[in-house]
């Protein structure tokens, strides 16, 4: 009899211990290898998760595209084959030109101003990805956007055929306004794109320029500030919602840190990429005169493509940025 009624409860007692020792574990894909500061920033995130959760809540990062392409890792942490994902943002262009305006000339050139455009898109691009049970976290810009070649750039005719690798359509569309010829080319593959005679230059920023070592096929890295486009990081809701309150609270706590701690490592990595680049033997110069206006001219015929793309919703939020940007 006395055995009877305390089985139960001792069952339950090992149950309930059972249950928190099967603390979450959530599988998280980067297409961006360890060398990125990006890569480096998202480890930490996870980590810092790890230890506030006290392990409650494990995020294992995989880097480099290992586990999913980056065109997958929205599709699958969508359909919750893994909790989470990172990726360049405007690589979603074709599901809402909203996510690629950080990849327009003109629209915000320094940090200050890609926060800025950040803070100003967030709650659209959070609607939009409400809508498919996603949400954001966080997100980072990478260093502005400049290009490798491997002859000093000096003259317009020089983009003509040029073979240019870029991180998304945008920069292809902006590639090809050149006179280029742009191939899409994850930044994982640009080392074989390269060595492979695929392209001949590449449009990217000083960080990924040091973390795929450029100097091993290039000379020179015109600065030409076109844009500082960002990776977000974003979750699968229903993996959220099933987390207990202090652990929800722990993680949105680790993504602000990681927020404000990403955008000073750009900073900070941009300074040690460019000097890194330089001691390697690449010149780095700012674009003269005649390459400027070419490149204003590509960027002008670009944003004009967006804004023919952009739906009302969008234009709206780059105007609202302008407004405050222009105070
Ligand atoms: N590095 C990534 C995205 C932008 C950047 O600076 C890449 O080139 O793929």
């Amino acid at each position: 009899m006395h055995k009877t009624i305390t089985t139960p409860v001792l069952l339950a007692a090992a149950f309930s211990f059972a249950a928190s020792a099967q603390a979450a574990q959530w599988t998280m894909a980067t297409p961006y290898g360890d060398a990125s500061f990006h890569t480096k920033n998202t480890k930490q995130f996870a980590e810092d998760v790890a230890e506030a959760t006290d392990g409650e809540l494990t995020i294992n990062v995989h880097s480099g595209g290992s586990l999913v392409a980056h065109g997958e890792i929205k599709p699958s942490v969508r359909r919750g084959t893994i909790e989470a994902g990172e990726v360049f943002l405007s690589i979603l262009s074709n599901d809402d030109p909203i996510f690629e305006v950080d990849t327009l000339p003109g629209v915000a050139g320094s940090y200050d101003d890609a926060f800025a455009l950040w803070e100003t898109t967030k709650p659209l691009i959070t609607e939009i990805f409400a809508v498919e049970g996603l949400m954001p976290l966080y997100a980072v810009a990478w260093p502005s956007q400049g290009i490798y070649t491997d002859f000093e750039l000096n003259t317009e005719e020089q983009f003509e055929g040029l073979r240019v690798r870029a991180p998304n359509i945008n920069t292809q569309r902006f590639v090809n306004y050149l006179g280029g010829n742009p191939t899409e080319t994850e930044e994982s593959d640009i080392p074989t794109a390269f060595s492979t005679g695929r392209v001949d230059a590449m449009i990217t920023s000083t960080s990924t320029g040091n973390s795929m070592t450029a100097w091993d096929y290039v000379s020179h890295y015109t600065d030409a500030n076109l844009w500082l486009p960002k990776n977000i990081v974003f979750i699968n809701q229903r993996a959220f919602d099933r987390l207990d309150e202090a652990t929800q609270e722990a993680v949105l706590e680790a993504a602000a840190r990681a927020e404000e701690r990403g955008w000073q490592m750009s900073r900070d990595d941009n300074e040690a990429s460019t000097q890194a680049l330089q001691e390697n033997g690449i010149t780095v110069a700012p674009p003269n005169d005649e390459v400027a206006t070419a490149l204003q001219a590509a960027g002008d015929r670009l944003f004009g493509d967006w804004e023919e793309r952009a739906d009302d919703a969008a234009k709206q939020v780059l105007e609202e940025y302008r407004n405050q940007r222009d105070e």
